[in-house]
């Protein structure tokens, strides 16, 4: 069932018209509010007039992470402090945090997003949910909150923490819903299986994002849990998650258009991408009050697709991310990103995808260690075993990189869990 069928299946005549309304708007907007840029539009010569449509979505500069930076904490809101009700900010690991801001109104929308992001996934108003993203200024947890919340799902605010206790409440409750990270789901699945309660769970829909995460290892999480497993995206500087979300067919992620304009621009030329090409994802939000944002360039890689897909919805589709275009790490000339090891990883089937990078340099040469966790009964069996599946790994690593890696099995458990985004590689070229 379709959750809001006017808003996710217009005719793109409809929703071009719809985008183009809401854009003149926010150009309008942003213009006469907020100063940074009425001046950037002002030093390439364009007026909120110049922008009559979607069509002229190029005439305007891009946003950057650095803007929203220089800007800190709330030099790019376009309304006074007052309208604003609540703070969300991303910490990042070097420099000042980036702060967003919402109004009343913002925050309505997002609920609204979230909850047809949560009826894409099945979940509604007979399901128990236990939201275990992190609470606080990370947007995953109250964004997923009041979104199921608006669902009339019966909310159960986890966050992240304790996950023999999460457990126990998905049996004690009845759970039949959760979100959290990919990576936080496995944990939560291995853990489920200890304490082999895997019978008692009623667990059937997962929504998790936040980070890059394998079509294989989705199908791992769904045949695992016994469970439907669906990919949603999005991030603090457009709103939070709800900006994308996958369906049941799991061709592409939904883009909630009438409120985030999609484009796909190619990042050395910033160019718009040929139709299908894989490139940096550029979004205009276009009913944002708080902090609208112009031509935002996510770093994030994908592609898009206008067809319509086979649930019925028009909206437009893009593709699983392959990661962010500052997550590719480029070892010995080659760009590498981490993705590709956990696929290649999974589509082995005898490991896990547990596994940490680590990149270094040796007589200006760099190196790539990857340590994988393998099941307990290989350290336990003849060494040659081990051997052989060391070699079989790097053999599939090579094939799906293009460069060798020295492989390290490592016992079950080694590679630390994360609750929140996991963390795969350790760069240590970066250190000298
Ligand atoms: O991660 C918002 C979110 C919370 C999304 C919960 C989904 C679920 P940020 O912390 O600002 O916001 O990080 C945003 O995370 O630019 C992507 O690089 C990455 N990301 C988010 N969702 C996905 C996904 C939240 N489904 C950054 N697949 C984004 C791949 C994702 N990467």
């Amino acid at each position: 069932m379709i959750w809001n069928e006017t808003k996710e299946c217009m005719s793109r005549d409809e929703m071009s018209a719809l985008q183009s309304a809401r854009l003149v708007k926010t150009v309008n907007r942003v213009y006469h509010n907020v100063e940074f840029y009425r001046k950037k539009m002002q030093a390439v010569g364009i007026e909120p007039g110049d922008i009559k449509g979607i069509e002229d979505i190029s005439k305007l500069p891009y946003t950057t992470k650095d803007d929203l930076r220089d800007n800190y904490p709330f030099g790019l809101f376009a309304v006074p402090q007052s309208e604003i009700v609540r703070i969300h900010a991303s910490s990042g690991t070097t420099g000042k945090a980036t702060v967003v801001g919402y109004t009343r109104k913002d925050i309505d929308i997002w609920s609204e997003c979230v909850s047809r992001a949560l009826s894409t996934a099945g979940v509604g108003k007979d399901d128990i949910i236990q939201v275990a993203y992190g609470y606080g200024l990370f947007t995953g947890g109250l964004g997923l909150h009041y979104g199921a919340e608006n669902t009339g799902a019966t909310v159960v605010p986890m966050s992240t923490g304790n996950t023999k206790k999460l457990i126990t409440m998905m049996e004690d409750f009845g759970a039949t819903a959760i979100a959290c990270t990919p990576s936080y789901l496995l944990h939560i699945a291995e853990t489920i299986k200890e304490m082999g309660v895997k019978d008692k769970i009623k667990l059937k829909a997962a929504v998790c994002g936040a980070e890059p995460w394998t079509e294989q290892m989705r199908i791992q999480i769904e045949e695992e849990l016994g469970i439907n497993a669906f990919d949603i995206y999005g991030l603090s500087e457009i709103m939070g998650p709800g900006v994308a979300m996958d369906c049941k067919f799991h061709k592409g992620l939904h883009v909630y258009e009438d409120h985030f304009l999609p484009e796909i621009i190619t990042p050395d030329t910033l160019e718009p991408a040929a139709p299908g090409e894989v490139g940096e994802l550029v979004f205009t939000t276009l009913t944002k009050e708080g902090l609208p944002l112009i031509r935002y360039r996510t770093k994030d890689l994908t592609s898009i697709d206008y067809s319509t897909c086979e649930c019925g919805r028009t909206l437009a589709r893009i593709s699983r991310f392959k990661g962010r275009s500052d997550d590719m790490l480029i070892i010995r000339g080659v760009n590498v990103f981490p993705s590709q090891i956990e696929a290649a990883l999974l589509e082995m089937g005898e490991t896990s995808p547990h596994y940490m990078m680590i990149v270094d340099r040796e007589n200006n040469l760099d190196t790539l260690e990857i340590q994988v966790e393998v099941e307990e009964r290989f350290f336990t069996d003849e060494i040659r075993q081990l051997e052989q599946l060391s070699k079989k790994i790097g053999n599939a690593i090579h094939q799906a990189l293009g460069i060798s890696a020295k492989i390290k099995l490592v016992e079950p458990k080694t590679i630390e869990r994360s609750m929140g985004k996991a963390k795969h590689v350790i760069d240590n070229r970066k250190l000298v």
